[in-house]
Parts: structure tokens; sequence; C-alpha cells
């Protein structure tokens, strides 16, 4: 598991090499503008229950049969488990926004997902849409202009919505 800083310094030691200038560059870039990373990781934590359910209930208005008798979230033991997985993906977003880096969402929450769902018959393009849905209510919030101070946040932005691609990817 990296963070944007280990990462950088385990490539620079791979090659036995001192950290370049645009690495440096990078990295201060990243410390000047953390205050946009923080308040995203915490605007998304203190709503995670709303982003949650909100998209599952809209995953379930598009897609009733999964609901239905037969369905693969019918029963509320196996609706519990929908909701448990998709906070646990979310979670792991915020992780990985939180590090400026996608590798402990991959290693411990992607990494054989896809197989683990063929193995339970959970529909992965289904879990694919529930995450997207997650994304678009993730980044309203992170982006609401009634809420935050008028500024640039396209970069931070873009870096969460490759968080939630990636899962999505993952199991699609
Ligand atoms: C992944 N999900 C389920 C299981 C596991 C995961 C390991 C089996 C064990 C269990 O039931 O608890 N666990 C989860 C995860 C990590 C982890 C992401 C990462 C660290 O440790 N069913 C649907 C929807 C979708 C869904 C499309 C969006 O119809 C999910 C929610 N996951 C779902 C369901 C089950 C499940 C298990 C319904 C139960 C399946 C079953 O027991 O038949």
């Amino acid at each position: 598991m990296f963070d944007a800083f280990t990462r950088v310094v385990s490539q620079a030691d791979a090659r036995g090499e001192f950290l370049s200038t645009s690495q440096l560059d990078a990295l201060s870039q990243m410390v000047a503008e953390s205050n946009k990373r923080m308040d995203s990781v915490n605007r998304i934590t203190s709503n995670q229950s709303t982003i949650v359910t909100n998209a599952a209930r809209a995953l379930f208005a598009e897609q009733p049969q999964l609901i239905n008798p037969g369905g693969n979230a019918y029963t509320s033991r196996r609706m519990a488990a929908c909701l448990r997985d998709m906070e646990i993906i979310l979670r792991y977003v915020t992780y990985a926004t939180f590090s400026g880096d996608g590798s402990v969402l991959e290693d411990r929450c992607l990494n054989g997902l896809r197989e683990t769902y063929v193995a339970l018959g959970v529909p992965g393009a289904s879990v694919a849409n529930g995450v997207q849905k997650m994304k678009e209510a993730a980044l309203e919030i992170v982006n609401d202009r009634n809420n935050i101070t008028q500024g640039d946040c396209s970069a931070i932005v873009s870096e969460i919505s490759g968080y939630f691609d990636k899962a999505a990817a993952a199991v699609a």
C-alpha cells in the first residue's frame, strides 16, 4: 500500500536515484492543494450513509429484478450485504483520495472482487452501476457550490472520479 509520497520514494529507490525536480514539484503542488483533498474526504465521509442509500435506491429503481424474488439482493440478508459492499467500496475510495494513491483501493478492496462476485452470483455490472451512482452523488457533494469557497477543484474531482471508475471497471 502506497501513498503519493511513498510511491515516488519507492520508484526512485528502485532506480537508486534522488527525487527528480518534477517529482518534487508534483508533490509540492499536492501539498499546496491539500485542503481540497482533506475537505473532499471529510465531505464524502460525513455523507457516506446518504451516498450509499441513495445510490442503492436508484440502482433498485432502475433494476427492480435485483430485489424481486430470485434477485441477488432479495432477502434482507442479501440487501444488507449489498449495502455493506457499496459502503466498503466508498470507504476505500475515501482512503485512496486521502492518500492520493489508488493502491489501497486496488490491493485491499478490488483485488479478487470480480472473482468473488462471479462465485457468489452477484451481478458485477449492477455493482458497477451502483458505484457510478455513488460517484455522481459524492462528486456533487464535493463540488457543492453553495458550500465551498469557490476555486478550481477540477484536479481533485477528476482524481476521485478515477478511483470510482477503477472500482466500477474492476467488477463490471
Ligand atoms: C465483497 N460481497 C459478498 C461477499 C463478499 C463480498 C466477500 C460474501 C460474503 C458475505 O456475504 O458477506 N467483502 C465485500 C467487499 C470486500 C469484502 C467489497 C472488500 C474488502 O471483504 N447484490 C446485488 C447488488 C450488489 C450485491 C448488485 C450493489 O444484487 C451485493 C450490491 N454482495 C452482494 C450480495 C451478497 C454479497 C456478498 C447480495 C450476498 C450474496 C449471497 O450470499 O448470496
